[in-house]
């Protein structure tokens, strides 16, 4: 395999450590936190989980490590979608796992939970290991969006364990694989099967996060890597001055991501889904909003701008979240077929105007066709439209470009109005992880692995005061139960970790709130440029501005 020259300065690089992991493992010892109780549903998460509920929150801190000696085999499974940084969990946990003992084996499952199901895995050691340092991907294993939550998926888990004598799982995931994460290490608790579980936060898209996890990793070097493209975008637009570009980016339903990018890049619109969805605006209301920028700016003759727009967005505009339960309703079972063998868009249509109600109905006929047919196009595994597919770009600027042509037939605009789009998702998902993310995730794998070295199981590892340099950062570990609430999926009560939705009472979304309107109406871009690597540390330590916000600057 060619190497780029950057790939091999990264493997030089030495992640920076907690200052109180930094003094070798036999210096590292516990401290006892209070007790926890989960965020809500107290009894009910504790009838669920009684083996691994109510226990404290842990610190480690400077001082002769008092743990057991005893042989450590590991087992590590990446879960979900990618995010830069997984691999410098992996090597973290590695390093400090050997630097315990040489005896001691880490075993990488392949292609996520399946991995672990089906047995598919790796030995690492330190040739492996080092090629994967501080570079970007899942590729060291592979992930996997199988869910592990099922009794007998369990109890294949443990088989396999038991079979390579692994003692400790980790799970590096989303909020969802750390909800299975909880639920597997009760069932091994309940089970007296002696292995342990440990989580780690994982995700681009920010919604694992709250008042214990400061951030999830990833979303500091995607959003930085959409930050970038999207201020060359402003630059070119602000250079050619005759485009408005509408630029998706991910983030499945959250809008933690745009509001980030909007945060560094300052464009002339971001819409945010929570707020949408508080304000129950309507398509209607959404186009206008970002019509009057278009029609203010080309008062003033400039016919350029920059759109941010959520992925989820649409899930939380009410009408056609409404539009699509209908729609998932009419292509039930069966119908799907019946739907699927008309020759010709015209009965397809018929078929819907039939079917859907008359609200819903009026809301798809002023969809744009080519997302009409994505909405009838794209079905998941369970027969649902896939919300993530539909180009919500598109569907706004053609949706303003209507807007706007009813204006000019009312004389109140006369501008041009050329629109171009753009998708940033996986383009942010496997970049070179920043300087932080790849401090954050060495750390929080070492931090995993004094975890399993103390005992401790359904507990997520936890590093904190991240906006501080890495040397004052904090680790430790907390209950993955502390997390959890009882929520509605699918039709049953679920425990589950909340989902970190962002919040319209906070400050990053209150800042935002604060300037937009003279982003909108003027031209306050901002060009961050790509990631550095090396250089001054106000320039490659830096961290999101949500979370500087969030910690209060
Ligand atoms: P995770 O929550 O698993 O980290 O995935 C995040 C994400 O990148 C979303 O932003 C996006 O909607 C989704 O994954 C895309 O999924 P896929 O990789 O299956 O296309």
């Amino acid at each position: 395999m060619k190497i780029s020259p950057l790939q091999l300065a990264r493997y030089q690089y030495q992640p920076k450590l907690p200052g109180m992991l930094r003094n070798g493992i036999s210096e590292i010892c516990v401290r006892d936190g209070a007790a926890t109780a989960s965020v809500a549903d107290q009894k009910k998460i504790q009838a669920l989980f009684p083996n691994t509920y109510g226990k404290n929150e842990i610190t480690f801190q400077k001082g002769a490590n008092t743990a057991p000696a005893k042989k450590q085999v590991v087992g590590v499974i990446l879960s979900g979608g990618q995010a830069p940084g997984g691999h410098n969990v992996i090597c973290g946990l590695y390093d400090a796992l050997k630097a315990t003992d040489p005896e001691n084996v880490l075993y990488g499952f392949k292609g996520g939970p399946s991995g672990l199901l089906e047995d598919d895995y790796v030995i690492f050691d330190d040739a492996y290991i080092d090629q994967y340092r501080n570079t970007g991907g899942f590729d060291i294993i592979g992930s996997g969006r199988t869910k592990l939550e099922t009794q007998e998926q369990f109890a294949v888990v443990a088989e396999v364990c038991k079979k390579h004598g692994i003692n400790a799982v980790v799970i590096i995931g989303g909020d969802d694989s750390n909800t299975n994460a909880a639920v597997l290490a009760e069932y091994f608790a309940a089970n007296n099967t002696g292995i342990q579980v440990i989580g780690c936060p994982k995700t681009i898209d920010g919604d694992l996060k709250n008042e214990d996890i400061e951030c999830s990793f990833g979303f500091d070097t995607a959003t930085k890597t959409y930050a970038e493209i999207v201020g060359n975008i402003e630059r070119d637009a602000n250079s050619a001055k005759k485009y408005w570009h509408f630029v998706k980016v991910m983030g499945r339903s959250a809008s933690h991501v745009a509001l980030e990018t909007a945060l560094q890049t300052q464009p002339n619109i971001c819409l945010i889904g929570e707020e949408v969805a508080a304000k129950k605006m309507s398509l209607a209301q959404i186009t206008d909003y970002i019509a009057d920028s278009v029609a203010g700016r080309a008062a003033k003759g400039w016919n350029f701008g920059v759109a941010i727009i959520p992925e989820g967005i649409v899930e939380f505009v009410p009408e056609f979240s409404v539009l699509i339960a209908e729609i998932n309703e009419l292509l039930a079972g069966a119908k799907a077929d019946a739907f699927n063998a008309l020759p010709t868009w015209e009965e397809k249509y018929a078929f819907i105007q039939a079917g859907l109600t008359e609200a819903s109905m009026a809301v798809f006929a002023i969809l744009p066709q080519s997302i009409q047919q994505q909405l009838f196009l794209e079905r998941d595994p369970h027969g649902n439209v896939q919300v993530s597919l539909i180009e919500s770009e598109k569907l706004f600027s053609e949706m303003v470009k209507k807007n706007l042509a009813d204006r000019k037939a009312a004389g109140t605009y006369k501008g041009k109005f050329s629109p171009l789009h753009h998708f940033l998702g996986y383009e942010g998902r496997c970049a070179f992880p920043s300087n932080f993310d790849a401090d954050y995730c060495y750390s929080l794998g070492y931090n995993a692995f004094m975890l399993i070295q103390y005992g401790y199981t359904g507990y997520l590892s936890k590093v904190s005061n991240l906006k501080a340099p890495a040397e004052e950062w904090v680790a430790g570990g907390m209950p993955i139960t502390k997390m959890m609430n009882i929520e509605r999926r699918h039709g049953a009560d679920k425990p589950v970790i909340r989902k970190a939705l962002v919040e319209l009472d906070g400050k990053p979304f209150k800042f935002f709130e604060s300037v937009r309107e003279t982003w909108a109406n003027e031209t306050c871009y901002v060009y961050p440029g790509a990631i550095q690597y090396f250089g001054p540390a106000e320039v490659c330590d830096r961290t999101t501005i949500t979370l500087l916000l969030e910690q209060g600057e």
